[in-house]
């Protein structure tokens, strides 16, 4: 054999096979980035056009129905009373000939058939619960497009057929304060899609048309890190938006807006570069600019806000929607 031919057979030295492995790792991990990445695009599309259908079966509802639902939210419906009545004086319009008296709570009989039916969460086991009074702005949406019994005189715990605007995977129905009512996870995230009425805010705050801000209670909210139960963390309130003369407007100020927190299921909340600023109550998220706007300029988006996905973002993501996901 001559020395040219052993040349050709000697193999890899050690240092050049720890090479190949380096430069393989690296493609590797290079790949699983890219795939990553698209798997992420993929989620948040899937999610994203979920938000669309549920927006249109509101629509919908709208136009059966003449309103949107309200959202119940703390701020606007700051009583459990106050929530009842909305949600009460908005059926007593599409159902007139209901009965006042065969509301959950005061039908145990119809509501067994209903949990069985799937309609209202098994979990609620208090004298306060299944009461109109304990929807929040992450069940109202759910329970008005699960649909209403053919019992008109008793729409929510009658029994009969039922159309669904939106047929909900059970799976993702969650039922975390334990209230009897169900909201909702998005398919790739743990946390609840918020709704929010926005026309529920055309009198609020006390200064529409300004940027009247400085109140501390006057923005409303889900605060999932105190909502036992939920996967979810941060705060989700509406995004606003500056209009053409310069003045505030909630964000599709007579629709509503969809909130859903995204793959890292955090709605974010506020961030405040200066902490003698409070950061609790003060300020509203500006879409697009991904600013917000308040006592202090040095409140802005946190990243928790970049992959939250709505009904009005254009983009999948609000962070690709206003240019600032990283
Ligand atoms: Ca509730
Ligand atoms: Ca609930
Ligand atoms: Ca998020």
């Amino acid at each position: 054999m001559t020395s040219r031919h052993r040349a050709c057979h000697r193999g890899f030295t050690l240092v050049e096979l720890l090479v190949v492995i380096a430069i393989i790792g690296i493609l590797a991990s290079l790949a699983l980035v890219g795939i990553r990445r698209a798997v992420v695009a993929a989620q948040n599309g899937a999610m994203n056009l979920e938000i669309k259908q549920i927006s249109q079966a509101l629509n919908q509802y709208k136009i059966d129905s003449d309103a949107y639902p309200p959202d119940c939210n703390s701020v606007v419906y700051s009583s459990g009373t106050l929530r009842a009545n909305a949600i009460t004086s908005h059926l007593r319009r599409r159902f007139p000939k209901r009965s006042a008296t065969d509301y959950p709570t005061a039908n145990a009989t119809n509501l067994t058939r209903l949990i069985n039916a799937g309609y209202l969460s098994p979990n609620g086991n208090t004298s306060s619960d299944y009461q109109l009074s304990q929807l929040d702005p992450t069940e109202v949406y759910v329970l008005f497009l699960m649909g209403f019994s053919s019992d008109i005189t008793n729409p929510i715990t009658g029994t009969g057929d039922r159309t669904p605007l939106f047929k909900f995977d059970t799976t993702r129905l969650v039922d975390t304060d334990n209230d009897g009512w169900w909201s909702f996870k998005p398919k790739y995230s743990d946390s609840e899609i918020v709704y929010f009425n926005a026309y529920s805010y055309d009198t609020f705050p006390a200064s529409p048309g300004s940027y009247a801000f400085n109140q501390s209670a006057s923005v409303a909210q889900v605060n999932f890190d105190a909502l036992s139960g939920s996967l979810a963390t941060g705060i989700a309130r509406p995004y606003g938006k500056v209009n053409a003369n310069g003045k505030f407007d909630w964000v599709n100020n007579d629709t509503f807006q969809l909130l859903c927190a995204g793959v890292d299921g955090a709605y974010g909340g506020y961030y405040v570069s200066d902490p003698t600023v409070a950061a609790n109550g003060d300020a509203v998220k500006i879409y697009p600019s991904g600013q917000a706007t308040g006592p202090s300029s040095a409140v802005t988006y946190k990243v928790e806000d970049m992959d939250n996905i709505t009904n009005f973002s254009e983009a999948s993501t609000l962070g690709s929607d206003t240019g600032l996901a990283p």
